[in-house]
């Protein structure tokens, strides 16, 4: 049952910040193409890609979602992201499973946070990508205004393929249409600028049009079209109004006819090998006909269909009843029902060409990230990994009843499945349990998740900070285990080196031994010890991090010689090295951007340097201007904005906003550091 072909599939995102109108507008084109009957509304809870208990009480996106619809004989596999920054794990993810991104911005707030952190993110990853200014209809806009500001933020590259006409009741298309009236600029303007980008792509395309002086005809310019795409030398400018359908029909004409089909974007970056700097790079051909190759981009763990792994294919027909593996997993699952995603319906199908997305339910070895296929020939492939933010807001949380403990993890690991920008961590030695995510609203959805479909109360407490440790000078340390107790004795000996590297390197294990004093049967447990110590940390008990160790002596025993006598001379000798090195304990730094109004601006500056931290910029787009707001982007210690959302809240009168990202560790001051080494010293005592 050929539905369609590789050829008439398109796959888009639609990403940008939150609020921009994004969820309407698929709402908006999943109605214009006749895939659902009524239109729904974000406010009344009644979207197809809203459909969470939790997105429809909040009134916006958090997770992603899929959708399908037709349009002009092409297949449209369509993913709604969230805006806001603290959920964008999901709507990064995204842009592992499309061809295009349409980056879409609000025209009453212009280019936001999440505008700005897509854009990048969908170029680094060599998309196509289109901006849609949506709610022209509006009042209080300055749309050739806001057109000015993309242009000088992303490039010339931006370039208008329709404008808005009739009061913002209408747009035209420029590509096929040269003259005409617009609201502003000029049809046959917008139309030159996009001809006279286009012919470049071609050389012999472009003398003939030098030449004659006449416009390629539309078949004629599909390809350059498809290659400045690919190249980012091409970025078109759209409009729209998701609510009064303005610019709609114009905008599914482009996704048929213009965005790329999964043969024409850049192909995905696969490689095969251990990591992506070492590995061989090769491209998955979108042929019906190879091997299986698809990647997992998304997670979900469903109340009713349990674990579903949504996916791309890239190469082969996935078909209901075959086998898969994953990733180099030995053993294949059978594809016992196969699906397409509409909002929250599961559709069946027989069978997913390249380029489709679909998804199959209840294999639980599949994880986000996983690569799909039918031979062995496809083992140890992967996609080159996404960038993700880095979580940094933490809680630890405790279940309230006793009972609820081994239950909570297998929540939270559910929430992890689904997520890659939320974490959980379980500290051994103070048996606590901390989650982090992007941000404060980032936790309070997970927390009122677990407390709503889980029914799972928490206590929480203050953000812990991941602190670490690390050396600053090069130093020496030695240590001779030996315990003779009756029967069989121990003994080990280690003289070992310890030298500091560069902020990032994390941490390098050397034998320079010579002659065999230590055998290397022993040597492994010799690291193993090194590492202990490193990981319990020396001055306040965090992990030591951006060190070379290198033991060069040392010396066994040929009947007491042992593992556990080398595992603590090892260990010891660490210790001692690490006391003797000028240790220093550093923090995360995190990069802050509010967004406030601009009568609060002196005070967020005053209490972010009270904070330890400093301003390092202020800016205001056109629309944010008009508004009085101002977005002040700073840095600070992670430690000192445990509580900002309510400070901003009280110093904003609840109108800022504030998003962190981190940025680096960097040495906490002295007074910091001996309050943290003085309460591990009493924690030491205690045990
Ligand atoms: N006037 C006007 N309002 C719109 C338009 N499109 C969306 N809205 C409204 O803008 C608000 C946000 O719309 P959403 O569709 O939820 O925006 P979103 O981009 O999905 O937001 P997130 O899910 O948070 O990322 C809602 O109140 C919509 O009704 C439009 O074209 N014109
Ligand atoms: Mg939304």
């Amino acid at each position: 049952m050929a539905r369609y072909t590789t050829e008439s599939i398109r796959a888009v995102a639609l990403v940008g910040h939150g609020g921009a109108g994004k969820t309407t507008l698929a709402e908006a084109l999943l109605f214009k193409s006749g895939a659902i009957s009524a239109k729904g509304a974000v406010e009344k809870g009644s979207t197809v890609c809203d459909f969470d208990a939790q997105e429809k009480s909040a009134g916006h996106s958090l997770n992603s979602a899929l959708a399908n619809f037709a349009w002009e004989g092409v297949h449209i596999h369509l993913i709604d992201t969230p805006g806001y920054p603290d959920f964008s794990g999901q709507a990064t993810a995204a842009l592992a499973g499309v061809d295009t991104a349409v980056v879409v911005i609000n025209a009453q707030t212009g280019i936001e946070l999440s505008t700005e952190r897509m854009m990048h993110a969908a170029q680094a990853r060599g998309l196509a990508r289109m901006i849609v200014i949506n709610k022209i209809d509006a009042d209080n806009v300055d749309l050739p205004g806001l057109v000015g500001e993309i242009r000088e933020r992303f490039g010339k590259e931006c370039l208008l393929l329709d404008l808005p006409a009739h009061d913002r009741h209408d747009v035209v298309e420029v590509l096929e249409h040269d003259a005409g009236d617009a609201d502003f600029d000029s049809i046959a303007h917008a139309h030159r600028e996009l001809i006279d980008q286009l012919v470049e792509e071609d050389e012999s395309l472009l003398a003939r049009y030098l030449e004659e002086g006449k416009d390629p005809d539309a078949a004629e310019l599909h390809a350059p079209f498809e290659k400045a795409l690919r190249a980012g030398h091409l970025i078109p400018i759209l409009f729209a109004s998701a609510r009064t359908g303005a610019g709609i029909e114009e905008l599914l004409h482009v996704l048929a006819s213009l965005a790329p089909n999964p043969a024409e974007g850049n192909p995905p970056p696969y490689y095969r090998g251990e990591s992506a700097d070492s590995g061989e790079a090769f491209d998955a051909k979108p042929d019906a006909s190879l091997h299986v190759l698809a990647h997992v981009f998304k997670v979900i763990a469903d109340p009713y269909m349990g674990k579903v792994s949504v996916f791309r294919v890239h190469q082969g027909t996935v078909r209901k009843d075959s086998q898969l593996f994953v990733g180099d997993g030995r053993k294949p699952f059978k594809v016992a029902h196969l699906y397409q995603l509409q909002g929250k319906d599961f559709i069946e199908v027989d069978e997913l060409l390249p380029g489709d997305i679909g998804a199959v339910a209840k294999v639980e070895e599949i994880d986000f990230d996983a690569v799909l296929h039918d031979s062995h020939d496809e083992d140890n492939i992967h996609l080159r990994p996404l960038e993700f933010p880095r979580p940094m807001q933490g809680l630890a949380v405790e279940t309230r009843r006793k009972v609820d403990e081994q239950r909570l993890f297998d929540i939270l690991h559910k929430l992890e499945l689904e997520d890659p920008c939320f974490e959980v961590e379980r500290h051994p030695t103070t048996h606590e349990t901390v989650i982090r995510g992007l941000g404060e609203m980032h936790l309070r959805y997970k927390l009122e998740k677990m407390a709503t479909q889980y029914k799972l109360e928490l206590d929480t407490r203050l953000p812990l900070i991941a602190y670490c440790e690390t050396i600053t000078a090069n130093a020496e340390g030695h240590c001779r285990h030996k315990k003779q107790s009756g029967g069989a004795g121990q003994f080990g000996e280690v003289y070992l080196k310890i030298e500091p590297l560069p902020r990032g390197a994390g941490f390098e294990f050397v034998d320079q031994v010579k002659g065999g004093v230590i055998p290397g049967v022993f040597m492994a447990a010799v690291e193993k010890g090194v590492r202990q110590a490193l990981a319990d940390g020396v001055v306040g008990g965090y992990p030591v991090q951006d060190i070379r160790v290198i033991v060069y002596d040392g010396k066994t025993h040929a009947v007491d010689g042992k593992d556990v006598a080398f595992f603590s001379a090892g260990r010891k000798a660490t210790v001692e090295a690490i006391r003797a090195a000028a240790a220093i304990v550093l923090e995360p730094i995190v990069s802050i951007e509010v967004i406030t109004p601009d009568t609060a601006m002196g005070d967020i500056a005053g209490d972010l340097s009270s904070r330890r931290g400093h301003v390092t910029g202020t800016q205001s787009g056109l629309a944010a201007r008009r508004q009085g707001l101002v977005t002040v982007s700073g840095e600070v210690p992670l430690a000192e904005i445990a509580d900002y959302a309510s400070r901003l809240k009280s110093m904003t009168g609840g109108q800022g906003s504030y998003d962190i990202q981190f940025a680096r560790y960097a040495q906490v001051p002295p007074q910091v550091q001996q309050k943290l080494a003085a309460s591990f010293k009493l924690k030491e005592e205690d045990e």
